[in-house]
């Protein structure tokens, strides 16, 4: 990411996860641990250890050595208490009883594969697993559970989108929705974000930005890619969410986690045919499509640049980006905007239009050369 050096960000480790080739076990072997001990404050409401948990992981994530003893991570950042005993027993043993503890727990079990259906939370499973049910077959046999539509389709496509995405399905993907932009407005143009915008090889899904040069239209773009969308019979759910935006709220001072703007996600019908290669699943082959989860989000184009860097991810690497912002620059960072806290609002937020602005021209600028 090359705003690492904009921003100087260097110190901070958690920003370079991605694209390191380094696989060592026992690093592993501890960042599913921490990941696990996450999950289980997750599911149990307990915010603090929950992300102190996740930061470990992703700390250890980002090492380009192997973790032989305790030591050699003195200097890391957050590694509190309960991560490095968590890290010693398992340098020293190869496990953890904790968190064997927690993996032979029927809560976290019931908890762990409910949660992996589509439209379903944690609040949600914790309630159907204080009913007494425990598999999938237990909650479409009890006729007094009513599953939203969300998770209708959730269960419906199960095994399709709990399979991973490959990088040939997320191109296919990526033609399909910018020939249906173009199709709406030639000079409109679509950008893969998210996991695959970050190198990932395979993903839970496939996010896109989609933009027009006409600030405004943005609403109606969305709403239109959904009706070609299901024109083309590809169109398997949809959860359209209007833009909630207004310009002149800017900044927001408060931190928001999600964003106003026009969005929607999907389920879509991949075929075979699309792909080079074909399909990640032996089952969709034979059957000549697969369900794919997407995700389309449509910002004003001078907010392009901020959903783009927000979009990208990680959820870990926002996280940690907004804090740089507001610990070490006095800035406020979302998907909407960057404001300068230590200036007058109107004066901080005029460069930052013209950046924003800039970036959104030089986005338009790539896709259609790419075109
Ligand atoms: P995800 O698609 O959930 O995650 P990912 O692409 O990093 O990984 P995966 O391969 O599992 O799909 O989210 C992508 C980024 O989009 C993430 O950083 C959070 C951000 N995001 C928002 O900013 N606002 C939103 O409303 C949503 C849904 C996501
Ligand atoms: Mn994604
Ligand atoms: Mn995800
Ligand atoms: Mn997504």
């Amino acid at each position: 990411l090359p705003m690492m050096h904009v921003l100087d960000i260097s110190w901070f480790t958690a920003c370079m996860r991605e694209g390191r080739p380094v696989a060592v076990e026992t690093r592993h072997l501890i960042q599913d641990a921490f990941e696990v001990l996450a999950e289980f404050y997750e599911f149990n409401e307990v915010e603090g250890p929950c992300l102190a948990f996740r930061r470990a992981a992703s700390v250890l994530k980002s090492l380009a050595w192997s973790v032989r003893r305790l030591g050699a991570t003195e200097g890391l950042p957050c590694l509190g208490e309960r991560s490095k005993s968590v890290m010693e027993e398992i340098l020293q043993s190869g496990r953890s009883f904790e968190v064997e503890k927690i993996l032979s727990d029927e809560r976290y079990q019931t908890l762990k594969l409910f949660t992996s259906v589509f439209g379903v939370g944690p609040k949600t499973a914790e309630k159907w697993y204080r009913r007494g049910l425990r598999s999938f077959s237990d909650i479409l046999a009890e006729p007094s559970i009513h599953l939203n539509r969300m998770q209708q389709s959730g269960f419906r496509h199960y095994g399709d989108i709990s399979r991973a995405v490959s990088r040939a399905e997320a191109r296919a993907l990526g033609n399909i929705i910018d020939e249906a932009v173009r199709a709406i407005t030639a000079d409109g143009a679509a950008a893969l974000t998210g996991g695959f915008r970050r190198g990932k090889e395979f993903g839970h899904d496939v996010d896109f930005i989609v933009t027009t040069p006409e600030v405004g239209r943005e609403d109606r773009l969305l709403t239109d890619i959904i009706e070609s969308l299901k024109q083309q019979g590809i169109l398997l759910y949809c959860d359209y969410q209007a833009s909630t935006f207004d310009q002149s709220k800017l900044p927001s001072h408060k931190f928001e986690a999600m964003d106003h703007f026009a969005k929607c996600f999907l389920i879509l019908r991949l075929d075979c045919s699309r792909v080079d290669g074909g399909l990640n699943s032996v089952e969709g082959d034979s059957r000549g499509w697969r369900a794919v989860r997407v995700d389309l989000v449509s910002p004003p184009v001078d907010r392009y640049a901020f959903t783009l860097l927000g979009w990208t991810g990680s959820r870990q690497f926002e996280r940690d980006l907004r804090r740089f912002a507001r610990s070490e620059r006095r800035m406020l960072l979302d998907n909407h905007a960057l404001y300068d806290k230590t200036k007058d609002s109107d004066d901080s937020a005029r460069p930052v239009r013209l950046i924003s602005n800039a970036w959104g021209r030089e986005a338009r600028r790539s896709e259609r050369d790419k075109g």
